[in-house]
């Protein structure tokens, strides 16, 4: 993988990429959603976006999770409440960009997840993000869960950035046999190492 940061008009914007090659050197997407084009060019398919650089440190979880399963993916810093019509224009466009997914995290008074919810056909999944200036996360916790109806954010727990990324890879799942295998297959060793787990407390009894 490699990550490729640039500053564009105030947002940083941090792209993974692959860099699986086919043996004529063109790069692929591992993933087949059954969109030709997206394969072809290898763009993102999730997008991780946050309040703040200080929400990274939770939010790489989700990254490290799309890593591991292979999804295309970008992180881009944007904010509701400093950088209204950027987060509007990403929100109103990440739809024709191919994404698929959004993931937004924020902390305090967290308003990012749901409003682009309010401005995206895509479906959202908000991690509430204990930051310094949060209260112990309940506020963004509840900024993000209690979305008024007809505009739902997947909320995950406080901090919950890992499950955001199984979340997202499972709702992509149901458009990628490949994807839906790997996580048959995550499933099966997190069970393996639970058995583990009892097999090394029955002999320290
Ligand atoms: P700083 O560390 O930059 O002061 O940010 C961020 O997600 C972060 O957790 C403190 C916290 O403010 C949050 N923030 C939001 C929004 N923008 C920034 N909740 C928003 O638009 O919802």
């Amino acid at each position: 993988m490699i990550c490729i940061y640039i500053q564009l008009y105030g947002i940083v914007v941090i792209t993974q990429k692959s860099t699986k090659k086919t043996t004529n050197g063109k790069k692929t997407s591992t993933l087949n959603l059954g969109d030709e084009t997206k394969q072809q060019v290898n763009l993102p398919i999730v997008s991780i976006i946050m309040g703040s650089d200080s929400d990274l440190d939770i939010m790489r979880e989700a990254s490290q999770i799309l890593n591991d399963f292979d999804v295309q993916h970008e992180i881009k810093i944007i904010s509701a409440h400093r950088t209204p019509a950027l987060m509007y224009d990403f929100a109103q466009n990440a739809g024709l960009r191919g994404i698929k997914v959004i993931i937004a995290g924020a902390g305090g008074s967290a308003h990012l997840p749901g409003m682009v919810a309010s401005l995206t056909p895509l479906p959202v999944i908000g991690v509430p993000i204990r930051s310094l200036s949060s209260i112990n996360g309940m506020d963004s916790l509840l900024s993000i869960v209690q979305m008024p109806p007809g505009v739902p954010v997947a909320t995950m727990a406080i901090n919950g950035a890992k499950n955001a990324g199984i979340f997202a890879c499972s709702i992509l799942a149901t458009n990628s046999k490949e994807l839906s295998l790997k996580i048959i297959q995550y499933k099966k060793q997190m069970r393996e190492n639970v058995m583990l787990k009892n097999e090394k407390l029955n002999k320290a009894q």
